[in-house]
């Protein structure tokens, strides 16, 4: 009886949505005035393609997914944090070293916040940045082939969850840290963190042509906890803001014990001032070591560079640097308007959502009328850095997005609602609820000054009863909203996969035209590759097999091969001969301990296998390529070790040998 009380009332709640629908929005393909269901307005026809690409974080999952807006179609996961079975990126002898840390191989992460490069103030469709939180990283992911190309860890960093975020010509993709630790790292009391710890924030510099990171420095503030941060813009360009929490310094219980301040800060840092320091000479390089992980784009391999210091800015020590603003209690989301003038702090335990002024930030800064100091920081005034304050909008505000035409759209985890409202008036303008449970929210080009303000996506927390039950762990519900008119208007519900936090979100335009459709085998200069079927072989170094090998429609060359002995250690490295779009094959045999490989046009990857027993045993294509995929397959034969069977290999019938 309770269920079906709560299955009206759902219901009731989703019709008053689609009959208060406001009409007003354009729509794709044309501008007629009629009005369009909720349905239609996410309905994507089939042959017909999505308006906008939305990167959403997989959280815990550690992976990066493409979906479509406003169709909420799966179009691409792409692994960057951890290893997917399905590609064999972290499994392959190419992609491991993409993982390498000062902590070692770690080939999973949790990966919250994805940003697009800008140009200009705008999302200009090169790259996506995304951060590991749990040891601490950033990923590019390049939006010609959605592929990760780097991950570099973050020294002096636990918990790298205030990033990453891009400013506004990507001169920087900025990470904070989360968690103040000892720096350096040493062993000593937990209870003496107040005061002996520290955090840092990174300041990444971004190669324009390659898209190349570099830890350019690192300003060391107070050891509080830093959660979210955004780069102005505009204005505002040449500074970054950063909620804080944990002010008071905490080491247990923080759920009492950090929520004990009535006010906490935003952290404001001047990071065109840090950059003359710099230029002056100043700043200490410290010893530290951290790994930088970069694919080779001619051998398609990743490789690492150790990395053995860092340039550190003590904030105390270079007036202008920093600022403390009192701000909202406990604030999440730390979000910047297009106009870079004002700075929404999401207290998630305040009543109200405070604002602040860019401008009354730096009148306050240039007349030096502080109040005070924290740790040789100075502390500027909460009324008098006070743009305005969104009263009692709903309740635990996390993050806020803008749409461009003025107004701005904040979730409310508890509450479970969005609520938009007016920037400048600060008044509530409407509210939706969301199902359930809402952190971050994506707008596309939110985080820009040229937002596009047609769809807000919504990641939910919750998912209860919005889909059929598979037991005690559910999909993640992310929910599509038109924004176009005056209401918001939910017109679509879809399961998202791992947790997402953030996504950032582009026109299709900026994106679709640069997308490769193959790998060039004239340009492949891997050291295993082979472009002419004819140059396939295999090869013995001692106890490892060395398989060259190709692939196209409908067979392997070689697919016979004899003389492996028990013990060995066969590489296959194999090239997929194709030089279509869509054309991948992928490889498995059986019993191998790491996964299959899935190998696109062009491209040579190279999986390992230590058969365990002799025997005969098959290999085959995994991915269904022809009407012939079923016949793409071969025979490995394995003999004792002391076996008198020489190595050789074949294609139908035809034997070579190993010299
Ligand atoms: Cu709010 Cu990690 Cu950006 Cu989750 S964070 S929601
Ligand atoms: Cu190649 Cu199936």
């Amino acid at each position: 009886m309770k269920k079906t009380i709560q299955f009206l009332s759902l219901s009731a709640a989703l019709l008053s949505f689609v009959a208060c629908t406001p009409g007003g929005g354009s729509s794709k393909g044309g501008s007629n005035g009629s009005k369009k269901s909720a349905a239609e307005k996410a309905y994507v026809a089939p042959g017909e393609l999505d308006e906008f690409y939305a990167f959403v974080s997989g959280g815990f999952s550690g992976q990066l997914y493409t979906y479509g807006l406003p169709s909420g179609r799966l179009l691409k996961v792409t692994p960057v944090f951890s290893q997917d079975p399905q590609t064999g990126y972290g499994y392959s002898e190419e992609s491991k070293a993409m993982f390498n840390t000062s902590y070692g191989f770690v080939p999973w992460d949790d990966s919250h916040h994805p940003d697009i490069s800008q140009t200009n103030g705008e999302t200009d469709g090169r790259w996506v940045f995304i951060n590991g939180n749990n040891t601490p990283r950033i990923a590019r992911i390049d939006l010609t082939d959605f592929e990760t190309k780097e991950i570099i860890e973050i020294p002096n960093s636990a918990g790298n969850h205030s990033s990453s975020f891009v400013t506004e010509n990507t001169e920087y993709v900025v990470a904070g840290t989360r968690f103040s630790v000892p720096i350096p790292q040493r062993d000593m009391p937990i209870e003496e963190y107040k005061g002996n710890f520290k955090a840092s924030m990174s300041f990444i510099s971004v190669d324009q042509e390659s898209g190349e990171m570099d830890l350019s420095f690192q300003i060391r503030v107070p050891g509080y906890n830093y959660d979210l941060g955004h780069p102005g813009r505009d204005k505002s360009h040449g500074w970054f803001f950063f909620t804080t929490y944990n002010t008071e310094e905490s080491h247990s219980l923080q759920e009492v014990n950090a929520s004990k301040n009535d006010k906490d800060y935003v952290l404001a840092i001047n990071w065109k001032k840090a950059e003359e320091y710099i230029k002056a000479g100043k700043g200490v390089k410290e010893k530290t070591r951290y790994a930088h992980n970069r694919v080779n784009e001619k051998t398609h391999t990743s490789e690492t560079t150790w990395k053995e210091e860092v340039l550190v800015l003590e904030a105390a020590d270079f007036p202008g640097i920093a600022y403390l603003i009192p701000s909202a209690k406990s604030p999440h989301g730390c979000d910047v308007d297009p106009s870079g003038q004002y700075i929404v702090s999401n207290g998630k335990l305040s009543a109200n959502l405070v604002v602040h002024d860019f401008n009354k930030i730096i009148d306050v800064i240039d007349k030096k009328d502080f109040d005070g100091e924290a740790y040789g920081i100075p502390v500027l005034n909460y009324e008098k850095t006070l743009a305005g304050i969104v009263e009692q909008p709903g309740i635990g505000p996390l993050h806020t997005e803008f749409d461009g035409k003025g107004y701005a759209y904040t979730t409310f985890f508890i509450s479970s609602e969005v609520v938009k409202w007016k920037v400048g008036t600060w008044e509530v303008v409407d509210r939706q609820p969301t199902f359930y449970s809402p952190g971050h929210l994506c707008i596309p080009g939110g985080n820009s000054r040229k937002p596009e303000g047609k769809y807000l996506l919504a990641m939910n927390k919750i998912t209860k009863d919005r889909y059929l039950p598979v037991g005690p762990e559910l999909n993640q519900s992310a929910q599509i909203f038109d924004i176009s008119g005056d209401k918001m208007e939910l017109i679509l519900d879809f399961p998202t996969i791992g947790e997402p936090h953030y996504a950032s979100a582009i026109s299709a335009g900026r994106v679709a035209p640069n997308t490769k459709k193959i790998y060039r085998l004239a340009d492949n200069e891997h050291p295993y590759v082979v472009k002419n079927a004819n140059d396939a072989r295999v090869e013995r170094k001692g106890n490892e097999v060395h398989v060259y090998m190709t692939m196209i429609r409908s067979h392997f060359t070689p697919d016979n091969i004899e003389g492996v002995k028990v013990g060995d250690k066969v590489f296959f490295h194999i090239t997929n001969s194709e030089q279509d779009y869509d054309l991948p094959h992928g490889f498995s045999i059986i019993g191998m301990n790491n996964s299959e490989l899935l190998i696109v046009p062009g491209r040579t990857t190279t999986i390992t296998w230590e058969p365990k027993t002799e025997g005969v045993f098959p290999f085959y294509c995994t991915d269904f390529c022809s009407a012939l995929h079923q016949e793409m397959s071969g025979y490995v034969r394995v003999s004792q070790p002391s076996t008198d069977v020489p190595l050789r290999w074949g294609l139908d019938g035809e034997w070579k040998s190993a010299k």
